[in-house]
């Protein structure tokens, strides 16, 4: 007899339990896309297979500490699932190591994560309560077996892990090598396992600091020499325009290109900006693309400001902070302009504190810097029309020329807004995300066009360039089904690559020959381009994007998650369409983008060797200028 009282042994009965209940879970809770019965399979089979590896272990403790084991085991398993669909639904990604050590954030979250539960959480804890209960002694349901039996039950868990790797496997070739995506990781071998994955990975990461040389990166150098565009000094009409004036920088919160002549109800979404893109001082590009992945804002500071890319895993701004970089302001320092960020939170968040003193900002003002009172402020803090006026005089007091960087807070996630301060309707459809997220966008629009009115009565507008960024997507795929319903058509993966795109302007009193550009750019450009209308020269740097007004440019924007967008192509989810008519290509016609999607996978290795590597540490930037 295997188990005593002939009832099922607690270990199976958990097995089964916490196996449906996670399937359960990713089938219906997560919004993991199945396209195929096999797949269907996998999902079902792969938290089986987990459940009955945690669980199988068991059998080889004494019995009571079996219980014991169970009982924790259920609770913790079941608690990293439940932290991992709230993390999902904000930022529909899986946690990884380096985002559970950005401990700040965490707790600056609590206000978002307050609305990212749902009642129907409880179920994931409802077989929790139910082994507790069974792994009372009166219940007995542990086992006692000799040592073959305990070695037959182990084998069943490497029969069945085996079985998930191999189905992985067929359905995903490669899928440990190329694993960008995590959902793809977790739909095949389910979320637990995935979290050992990541924390393989975290130890391979950590190793290459310590391993990297100088070698590599004069490979890097080369690679990026040949693969820059004919002419990457070439001069366009603007170069230097911007020659001694202030740069006046705006990163804006989760702003979607989408959003621009929109309307609700009749009233426009963005009248300033739609004004703005339209006027003569003004050169807005339309194609213009943000690149960040787990760090989100900060990620988009750390593309613009080195024109390296974000990590497929964790915000460089925590992970690598202490890197070698030549990073805009450090250069901008030297060019002589003062340099100061400008932020109402608090000055630890993405760890900005340690990462701005690194890569040479002379100021920051966070939140410590500004009055907020209960009036002033609510969902994130302090809201935008008060930060941009309270700003004012710190900006005044700044020695001419600088370079200062705004980053907005008021239309971010969860979109809140006072009744009273809105000036436009809610949308109406099944997600409550969408709906307020036009009344903060309009609220940024206003509060955009009071920051530009007291630069004037301030007196530092003529003498200024003012940039203007989105930094990030704010609608999540998460609320496909809602934004499909506001764009009147189904969001594809192609339509969700072109929700990617987040608006670029500049802005530059006195210029008269404003335009709307098509060509496709993004956040890699900003600071190559920065430099070109300054007027200054960095031969020797090491940049992953170019000059957006060049004629000559690399063919592609990469995102993080492998995905591109090229002159004539979309690709994603290993699928190519045609960009122009967001058709999907197939056999012959997607052999296009088989060349570029080398190239982006090469770019985003190099770029991450750099940061893993620490390489610049091993390069000379005012030895390599010319
Ligand atoms: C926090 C703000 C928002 O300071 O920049 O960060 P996000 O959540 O968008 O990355
Ligand atoms: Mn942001």
């Amino acid at each position: 007899m295997l188990w005593r009282n002939r009832s099922m042994p607690l270990f199976i009965i958990a097995t089964l339990l916490f196996g449906l209940k996670t399937y359960v879970v990713y089938r219906f809770m997560f919004d993991l896309s199945i396209e195929n019965p096999m797949q269907e399979f996998i999902l079902l089979f792969n938290p089986m297979a987990s459940a009955y590896l945690i669980f199988a272990i068991s059998v080889w403790l004494k019995p009571k500490n079996q219980m014991k084991y169970l009982r924790w085991t259920t609770l913790i398993g079941s608690l990293i699932l439940f932290l991992n669909l709230v993390f999902y639904r904000n930022f529909t990604d899986f946690i990884t190591i380096p985002v559970l050590f950005q401990g700040n954030n965490a707790a600056d979250l609590t206000g978002s994560f307050l609305t990212l539960l749902h009642i129907e959480d409880i179920f994931i804890f409802a077989d929790v309560a139910l082994i507790w209960y069974l792994s009372k002694k009166k219940f007995d349901l542990s086992v006692r077996l000799p040592k073959r039996g305990k070695i037959a039950v182990t084998a069943v868990t490497f029969l069945l892990l085996a079985g998930n790797v191999v189905l992985a496997e067929i359905e995903r070739p490669m899928l440990f090598v190329r694993a960008f995506d995590r959902e793809y990781l977790v739909k095949n071998i389910g979320i637990y396992n995935y979290h050992l994955y990541d924390a393989t990975m975290q130890t391979k990461t950590k190793a290459q600091r310590v391993f990297a040389d100088g070698s590599e990166i004069s490979e890097i150098e080369t690679y990026l020499e040949e693969t820059s565009p004919d002419n990457p000094d070439e001069k366009t009409d603007l170069y230097g325009i911007a020659e001694d004036k202030n740069v006046i920088f705006v990163s804006i919160e989760s702003f979607q290109s989408f959003l621009f002549d929109t309307k609700i109800n009749g009233t426009e979404t963005t009248p300033f900006l739609n004004d703005l893109r339209h006027s003569d001082d003004t050169i807005t590009f339309e194609n213009f693309y943000h690149q960040t992945a787990q760090g989100k804002t900060s990620d988009s500071e750390f593309i613009v400001e080195n024109s390296l890319y974000p990590l497929g895993r964790g915000a460089v701004y925590f992970t690598h902070a202490g890197n070698e970089y030549n990073a805009l302001p450090e250069i901008l320092n030297e060019e002589g302009y003062e340099t100061s960020v400008f932020h109402a939170n608090n000055g630890s968040f993405w760890n900005r504190d340690v990462m701005y003193d690194n890569i040479g900002y002379d100021e920051f003002y966070d939140e410590k810097s500004y009055q907020i009172t209960p009036e002033n402020s609510f969902g994130w803090g302090l809201e935008d029309k008060a930060f941009f006026e309270q700003s004012i005089k710190y900006l005044q007091s700044q020695e001419q020329p600088f370079y200062s960087k705004f980053i907005t807070l008021t239309h971010h996630f969860p979109f809140e807004l006072p009744e009273e301060k809105a000036n436009i309707d809610q949308y109406d459809s099944n997600s409550n995300t969408l709906n307020a997220f036009f009344q903060t966008a309009r609220y940024t629009d206003e509060s955009l066009e009071l920051f530009f009115q007291q630069l004037k009565n301030a007196g530092l507008y003529e003498d200024s360039i003012i940039v203007l960024m989105g930094d990030h997507y704010g609608i999540s795929d998460f609320h496909n089904k809602a934004m499909g319903q506001f764009l009147g058509k189904e969001v594809t993966p192609y339509e969700q690559v072109q929700l990617q795109r987040v608006p670029f302007m500049v802005h530059i009193p006195g210029y008269d020959d404003g335009e709307i550009k098509e060509k496709v750019v993004g956040q890699i450009d900003v600071k190559p381009t920065l430099l070109h209308l300054l007027g200054i020269e960095e031969n020797g740097d090491m940049t992953f994007g170019g000059n957006m007004f060049a004629e000559d440019r690399k063919d592609f924007i990469a995102l993080r998650d492998g995905s591109f967008i090229s002159e004539n192509y979309v690709y994603t989810n290993e699928l190519c369409y045609d960009r122009s008519t967001g058709e999907q290509l197939t056999d012959e016609a997607a052999k296009g983008c088989l060349p570029i999607k080398e190239k982006v996978d090469q770019d985003l290795h190099y770029s991450d060797n750099i940061i893993y590597g620490d390489l610049f540490r091993f390069y000379d930037f005012n030895e390599n200028e010319e």
